[in-house]
């Protein structure tokens, strides 16, 4: 299955819209340099990819009836970042990859030096987008958005997960825990996108903590998943190459458990998942069906 058979197309369409409206450049008569660095981020940005972070964002914000010119602005934030990690990581000093999304990936299609600004482009222009007063009128609000999304993404997040996994790669540190190592990489901008649609309706503490809770399983399951496609999965599906975790030497969910095992463990973190949105009623089936989406996902 893909994203697009089993999500609500308008809320595909509109995350779409968004993303193309944010990277469209406000300028009239730009610079060569600066036709090219939108040139770059438009490439990567709207290259599809399921868009589950802006999903996420959506399907959890539409549980406390945020407005969606809200949570799609503010969905689209975290999927800029991801996009911009998409781009880092494909680059020859990390995974050296040729193929994103069933394109080539920035590098391949610019240059190393283009690949890297743009994305430096994605990752500032997210905090412009949350800082802006359409995301959310209250001060207050937009200021948490950015804090929380700074500290998902930053060292204590996502980027110290790519830190861990590239010592292991390198064997230079032993990944030990991969749990850890997956919940910051992969985990952290996952939770905080479900986390978002709770902020943005300023939901209490408790409410905030079982999104996340649901998120935090939603996240490993998804990072199994993703080990797994990389064994069993197609290039055709994936749109990037498979095997690159075997040949990168990373470790994975499959060398520990084995595939069999690998699966048991996804399927029993999706169930647990959608144990913690018993509080929220039928307004949670959206994020129900989106945990479902994760174990028969096939990119
Ligand atoms: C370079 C700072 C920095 C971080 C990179 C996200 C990441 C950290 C690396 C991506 C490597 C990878 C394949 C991780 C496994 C899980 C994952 C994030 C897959 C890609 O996300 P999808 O499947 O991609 O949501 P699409 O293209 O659908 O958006």
């Amino acid at each position: 299955m893909n994203s697009a058979t089993i999500f609500d197309s308008e809320i595909l369409n509109a995350i779409e819209c968004v993303l193309d409206r944010l990277l469209t450049p406000s300028f009239e008569t730009p610079a060569a340099g600066l036709d090219r660095i939108y040139e770059a981020v438009r490439y990567s940005a709207l290259a599809g990819g399921k868009r589950l972070r802006p999903y996420l964002v959506v399907s959890t914000a539409d549980i406390f009836d945020v407005p969606r010119d809200y949570s799609l602005r503010a969905g689209c934030a975290i999927e800029l970042i991801h996009c911009y990690s998409l781009i880092h990581d494909d680059l020859p000093a990390m995974d050296n990859s040729d193929l994103r999304r069933g394109r080539r990936t920035s590098h391949k299609a610019f240059d190393e030096a283009t690949a890297i600004l743009a994305g430096d482009g994605l990752l500032t222009e997210a905090f412009t987008v949350l800082a802006d007063e359409q995301t959310h009128p209250e001060a207050s609000i937009r200021t948490r958005l950015i804090r929380e999304l700074a500290a998902a993404a930053g060292s204590a997040g996502m980027v110290g997960g790519q830190m861990i996994d590239i010592l292991a790669e390198r064997g230079e540190e032993q990944a030990e825990d991969i749990e850890l190592l997956q919940g910051l990489k992969t985990g952290a901008l996952i939770r905080v996108s479900a986390r978002f649609g709770a902020y943005l309706a300023d939901a209490a503490e408790e409410t905030v903590t079982a999104i996340d809770r649901y998120a935090a399983r939603l996240g490993l399951a998804f990072q199994i998943t993703d080990d797994i496609l990389d064994v069993v999965g197609s290039e055709e599906h994936t749109g990037k190459p498979i095997g690159i975790d075997a040949k990168n030497l990373k470790p994975t969910f499959v060398d520990l458990l084995g595939e069999a095992g690998a699966r048991q463990k996804a399927q029993d973190l999706i169930e647990s998942a959608k144990a913690e949105l018993a509080p929220f009623g039928k307004k949670a089936e959206p994020l129900a069906r989106i945990a479902d989406f994760i174990l028969v996902r096939y990119s």
